[in-house]
C-alpha cells in the first residue's frame, strides 16, 4: 500500500514536470509569434515613404522632387528644387492635391485644419499645418530643404494631421510670416499633390 502510494506521487511529480515544461514551452511559443507581428508592424510602418515630382507654374522653370518619411510618429519632409532665382522662396503645404491650373491656384489656400492665423512655424501666436516657411536657393537655382514634425502624419486618420490629398507650393517671394492670410509670397512656381 505504501509502495504504491510512494509511486503515485512519483507519477504526479513527473506528470507536474512535464506540464510545467508544457506550459512554458507555450508561452515561449506565443512571445515568438508577438515580436513577428511586432515586426511586421514595424516594416509596415517603415515602409511609409512617398516621393512627387514637382511641375513648374506660372511660366517658370522650377522642377524637383520632394519625399516624406514617416518613422515612430514623425514625418520627415526632403525637397530638392533648381530652376529658382537666386535667393530665399515660400514653401508651403496648400489644401488642394490639385495641381490642375496653370498659376497653381487650383491648389487653395494654406492648409490650416486647425484654423490658426499664418505665421511662422511653431509660433505662439498660431500659425498653418501647412507654414513650412523659407528655403534659400543658391547662384544656381538651386535649393534643398529638410522640415520634420510630429504634427503631421501620411494617411492617418486624424485630420488635423494628415498631409495626404493635400499640395506642396513653393512661391516666387519670400514668405514674410506675418502677411495674412499666406505671408504674401507671391506667384506659385511649382506645385505637386501629395498623393499616396
Ligand atoms: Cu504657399
Ligand atoms: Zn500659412
Amino acid at each position: 500500500m505504501k509502495k504504491i502510494f510512494k509511486f503515485q506521487l512519483a507519477a504526479l511529480a513527473v506528470l507536474a514536470v512535464v506540464s510545467c515544461k508544457e506550459v512554458k514551452k507555450e508561452a515561449t511559443d506565443a512571445a515568438t509569434k508577438v515580436e513577428a507581428v511586432v515586426e511586421e508592424v514595424k516594416e509596415e510602418v517603415m515602409a511609409q515613404n512617398i516621393t512627387f515630382k514637382m511641375e513648374p507654374k506660372s511660366g517658370s522653370e522650377v522642377t524637383g522632387e520632394v519625399s516624406f518619411t514617416e518613422e515612430n510618429g514623425t514625418v520627415s519632409m526632403t525637397g530638392t528644387f533648381s530652376g529658382l532665382s537666386e535667393g530665399e522662396h515660400a514653401i508651403h503645404i496648400h489644401q488642394t492635391a490639385d495641381c490642375s491650373s496653370d498659376d497653381g491656384t487650383s491648389t487653395g489656400g494654406h492648409w490650416n485644419p486647425t484654423n490658426e492665423p499664418h505665421g511662422a512655424w511653431g509660433d505662439k501666436e498660431g500659425y498653418h499645418k501647412g507654414d513650412i516657411g523659407n528655403m534659400t536657393a543658391d547662384k544656381d537655382g538651386n535649393a534643398i530643404i529638410e522640415f520634420s514634425t510630429d504634427q503631421w502624419c501620411i494617411g492617418c486618420e486624424d485630420e488635423n494631421k494628415n498631409i495626404v490629398g493635400k499640395a506642396i507650393i513653393v512661391h516666387q517671394g519670400v514668405d514674410d510670416f506675418t502677411s495674412q492670410p499666406s505671408g504674401a509670397a507671391g506667384a506659385r512656381v511649382s506645385c505637386t499633390g501629395i498623393i499616396q
